[in-house]
């Protein structure tokens, strides 16, 4: 039968209609530009444009001048399929054969261009920072950086492109996004004098204060290598064995055990540079700084339990979260700061060595100076060809902005080039598309492998005459600062600061709320949990004993043993600039599920308020498709058998829903307890509730609560009569992110 005369096509096609009329459009995940129809396309036609969130990496040559192309051009041309050099074919679904039963003829050489090229799609995946997403943005100065750094874009109102790839470090590229790690933020800005990636991460320490011992960290921390297990975590033998040995790594893992290491959403975590840099002003005075990304949403996370169901229901959580975002329009911002001190010569600041990437200087000594705004407003066209391809390197550096002598910052300053020569296939990888500067280029740097700029004349080589001397060296070009360098003698040796591995890691125990001090005790007693041998674990609790008696105590509960000697040998003043609690944030891009219940327009009400709130409603019901009743159609978006309570910020319920007719334990395990509400909601809810989730129902939803186990009254579940005053509530728990005094923490005695 003809496909256009398919009954069930046909109707399958009203359906898509109805549900493309009905606010798709607001909801964000469509994979393609338009929504398809049922039958295979047969009428001829060009390539879809990419949809209307995405674009690919702005139109400059391989040297950095404006090329003139424009999607179409760059991409994909014409309506009809051809090979590699442009020569059509009619078919590509048969190898050539002598007979249609074989054998396929070696001459046939579409099929080897088709699986040749196949056989090497892959690249080798980055060796740390392997999973990651990318957006494209634009980054406006403030100006108010002037008067420290003379570098062109920081200028009061000037707008570059940028693009930002977020990561996590130990996963393999198709690892899970929740897992407990640290998380990478680099951006990339296209300034007007060259590129400058600021190549940080979410976490403003690191491990180790000598790039010489990155092999040791990355390989504890990375799957055993026998078996090639666990992926992408911290829990097991090797990396603890490692952090409780090189005690300089204790500041960063407690970090990493805290609510940092899990963040809710890459829009919501702060972004750090991590060393200290030099700032040279337009006069030529210098400044020692620290960069800071602040996220305008706040700094969020998840909780244990909820990252480690995340990871099953969606791997691919953080992903998704920007890429959705940006779509449904809540672009996400940071704010770009500075903390700023003298250029000592000890470069130091208040006793804190500057130079030592294990330390930070609490805000409270030195302020955040906002400098500009970051605004990520597109999603790449391409994974591959942007995300995967971009190309960060802590030596790509503009006037105005010079490196220190942090020893870890030197060894970077080797290896982005170096391991980019392996993974891209070449030294010419700034040629790609999305490494382009959008700076004229004029080196002298030539051939080699993929080289896609055609250069001219005869004489890269300098001083010439054959090419009337150019290029010209560069008056008012980037100049490293010359600091003076002291006089000492050549060894393998560290500063006596480097020594202090406890002040800051117990500085920041202290600045924690109670809450996030029962996170990390939970995360630190999870991770030695899983740890097989009892020797690492007995040596982690004696590091953990000289950052905290408490904290010690308390994991060595949880693991059943006994509490070692050593005790805190510093006094530190807590920083509370540190702790992610206790503030209201914006509720922009949030995620709200609304569980259908009888009365429509009730649901239709609180749906277009969620919307009309900058969020993004996600309605669940019994089955897919469109909500049966009178009224303007609402489309479905999660099914109960298909809903999990992680995918979403808030709740709110429209009733005590009956079980569903699929409701059966045979098919789900969800849905093997029987009862008056359906089983999966009762999950959702319960989830939600230990999740500190804010909640909320009407029209008899406290039947709802009650069979989740969530007793009446608890902290944060709004029960009302009318739905637009509930999700009222809803949304200003929402925007504490958790109602954390649903389970209150104690203080220990550090209170
Ligand atoms: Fe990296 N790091 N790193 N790193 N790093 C890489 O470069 C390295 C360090 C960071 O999205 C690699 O292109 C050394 C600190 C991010 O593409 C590699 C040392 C910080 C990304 C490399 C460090 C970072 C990387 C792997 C110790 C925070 C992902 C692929 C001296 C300030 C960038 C690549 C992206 C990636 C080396 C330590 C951040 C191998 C030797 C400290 C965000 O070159």
């Amino acid at each position: 039968m003809n496909k256009k005369e398919n009954p069930v096509a046909k109707a399958v096609d009203k359906v898509i209609d109805a549900i493309s009329d009905n606010g798709g459009e607001e909801i964000p995940g469509r994979p393609g530009s338009a929504p398809p129809q049922v039958a295979e396309p047969v009428e001829p036609r060009g390539p879809l444009p990419p949809k209307p969130d995405q674009r690919g990496p702005d139109p400059f040559t391989a040297t950095g001048q404006p090329s003139g192309d424009t999607t179409e051009t760059r991409a994909q041309g014409g309506a009809y399929l051809t090979t590699a050099t442009g020569t059509r074919l009619p078919d590509t679904d048969h190898s050539l054969k002598a007979g249609p039963r074989g054998p396929v003829l070696l001459r046939d050489h579409h099929l080897r261009e088709k699986i040749t090229h196949f056989d090497h799609e892959r690249i080798p995946e980055r060796v740390v920072h392997a999973r990651g997403a990318g957006a494209h943005g634009v980054f406006r100065g403030y100006g108010s950086a002037a008067k420290v750094t003379k570098a062109a874009f920081l200028a009061k109102d000037v707008e570059t492109p940028v693009f930002v790839r977020f990561s996590t470090v130990l996963g393999s590229r198709g690892s899970a996004d929740a897992v407990r790690d640290t998380r990478g933020f680099a951006t990339k800005f296209y300034t007007s004098e060259g590129v400058f990636d600021l190549v940080g991460n979410n976490i403003p320490v690191f491990f180790i204060q000598d790039a010489i011992k990155f092999p040791d960290v990355i390989h504890a921390g990375k799957p055993h290598p026998d078996r090639e297990i666990p992926q992408a975590q911290s829990a097991h033998d090797t990396f603890w064995d490692f952090v409780s040995l090189h005690t300089e790594a204790t500041h960063h893992t407690m970090w990493n055990m805290s609510d940092r290491g899990i963040p809710r959403s890459y829009r919501m975590m702060e972004g750090f540079g991590v060393h200290t840099f030099r700032l040279v002003a337009a006069d030529g005075g210098t400044v020692l700084a620290k960069f800071h990304w602040k996220p305008k949403a706040g700094v969020h996370s998840l909780v244990w339990e909820e990252a480690q169901i995340v990871n099953g229901v969606d791997p691919d959580f953080h992903r998704r979260d920007l890429a959705d975002a940006i779509e449904a329009g809540a672009y996400p911002e940071w704010e770009f700061g500075i903390q700023v001190f003298p250029d000592s010569p000890d470069q130091t600041f208040e006793g804190i060595d500057l130079l030592d990437p294990t330390k930070i200087v609490p805000e409270e000594l030195a302020p955040v100076q906002p400098i500009g705004l970051l605004t990520l407003n597109a999603n790449p066209a391409n994974f591959f060809a942007e995300t995967e391809q971009v190309a960060f390197h802590v030596g790509h550096l503009v006037p105005g902005i010079d490196v220190t002598d942090d020893p870890l910052l030197a060894g970077r300053l080797f290896s982005y080039l170096d391991t980019q020569i392996t993974r891209l296939g070449g030294p010419n990888f700034v040629q790609l598309p999305i490494n382009r500067p959008h700076a004229p280029v004029n080196d002298m740097l030539r051939d080699s492998m993929h080289q896609t700029a055609v250069h001219t004349g005869v004489a890269p080589y300098r001083p010439n005459s054959l090419d009337g001397g150019c290029p010209f060296q560069a008056p008012g070009g980037y100049v490293e600062v010359p600091v003076p360098v002291e006089a000492a003698a050549r060894g393998r040796t560290a500063p006596a600061s480097y020594a202090d591995h406890f002040s800051q890691p117990r500085l920041f125990w202290l600045s924690m709320s109670p809450v996030e001090q029962a996170h990390i005790i939970a995360a630190y007693t999870f991770e030695l949990s899983k740890v097989f041998e009892q020797a690492i674990r007995e040596r982690q609790l004696q590091v953990l004993a000289r950052v905290d008696p408490y904290l010690c105590e308390q994991v060595a509960l949880g693991l059943g043993l006994p509490v070692p000697e050593g005790k805190p040998e510093v006094y530190v003043e807590p920083s509370p600039a540190l702790s992610q609690v206790g503030r209201q944030w914006p509720t922009t891009g949030r995620i709200v599920g609304i569980v259908a219940g009888g009365d429509l327009d009730a649901l239709r009400t609180v749906r277009q308020a969620v919307l009309d709130g900058g969020m993004v409603p996600l309605v669940i019901a019994p089955a897919g498709g469109v909500l049966p009743g009178p009224g303007d159609p609402i489309s479905v978006q999660r099914t109960f058998a298909a809903a999990r309570s992680v995918e979403f910020d808030a709740i709110v319920v429209a009733g005590a829903p009956a079980p569903g007719p699929d409701a059966v334990g045979a098919r789900d395990a969800k849905a093997g307890l029987s009862g008056p509400v359906d089983p999966r909601v009762s999950l959702m809810l319960n989830e939600a509730y230990r999740h500190g989730k804010p909640l909320g129902g009407w029209d008899g939803a406290a039947d709802a609560f009650a069979s989740a186990g969530i007793p009446p009254g608890a902290p944060g579940v709004v029960v009302g009569e009318a739905g637009p005053e509930v999700l009222g509530e809803v949304v200003t728990l929402l925007g504490g992110h958790r109602v954390w005094s649903r389970f209150p923490a104690s203080l220990g005695p550090n209170a």
